[in-house]
């Protein structure tokens, strides 16, 4: 079965994504916090950054597969993060934005590469939502994110993604951002696409990961707030998991 496959197959199952950014993680980070995403049941493993500073993209992977054999997405914030060692790629394209670059002209770059790999390619329209401060996300790709309370904007700009043929939206308040999307707007783009929903981006509690998918997130992904304290693996999975 293809990752797309299992994401948009069960739906009623919420899937929990562990976002790594290699550069916060040593081997020993690595292997402990994949101890927990076997334990906790964790279905997905996004690995990226918006802006990478180092050069252990292809070892983090590597090491992430062998130890847990959870499938491992790559996430890309540049073309310099494509990694054929990955099980598949989210083929972003920045429709929240107007940066010309980022809309399909690092894809024409990036095609042939990735036509080479063995990468499974998810074709996802990434929307950025303002969340209370600028982001990295925000400020490297020179683009302004929807406006937090415009419901209409956000379902729109999903709704053109469905019709254009992507397969999977992602809408992300950024890494660390100091508000998640609202619930609202994630229930209007759900109410108007029938393509599968990743949700992330300042979810820091259990709580906020229920509230996310109750409103129709079928993929919920965190990352910093895992960085800062493991022990939240554990019940911000079954939080997802438990959603109906
Ligand atoms: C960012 O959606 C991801 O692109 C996860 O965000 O690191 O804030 O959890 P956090």
């Amino acid at each position: 079965m293809s990752i797309y496959q299992d994401i948009s197959g069960n739906r009623a199952l919420r899937k929990f994504t562990i976002l790594v950014d290699p550069d916060k993680y040593d081997e020993r980070k690595l292997s402990e916090l994949s101890e927990l995403a076997i334990e906790s049941n964790v279905d997905l493993i996004f690995m990226g950054g918006s802006l990478m500073t180092q050069d252990h993209l292809e070892e983090s992977i590597s090491l992430v597969k062998k130890l847990t054999g959870i499938p491992v997405i790559l996430f890309p914030g540049s073309l310099m993060q494509i990694n054929g060692k990955a099980d598949a790629i989210l083929f972003l394209s920045l429709i929240s934005g107007r940066n010309a670059d980022l809309l399909i002209g690092n894809h024409i770059i990036a095609a042939p590469y990735l036509k080479q790999s063995n990468l499974e390619i998810l074709p996802t329209g990434y929307m950025l939502i303002e969340s209370g401060q600028a982001t990295t996300a925000q400020y490297i790709s020179g683009t302004i994110p929807i406006p937090s309370d415009k419901d209409d904007i956000a379902a729109c700009t999903a709704m053109a993604g469905e019709m254009l043929g992507l397969k999977l939206i992602y809408m992300d308040a950024g890494s660390g951002a100091r508000n998640p999307v609202p619930a609202s707007m994630i229930r209007s783009v759900r109410e108007n696409i029938s393509i599968p929903l990743i949700v992330g981006g300042g979810i820091k509690t259990p709580e906020q990961a229920h509230n996310a998918c109750k409103a129709g997130a079928d993929v919920l992904v965190v990352g910093n707030a895992i960085e800062k304290d493991f022990s939240l693996i554990k019940e911000l999975a079954s939080a997802v998991h438990s959603t109906t």
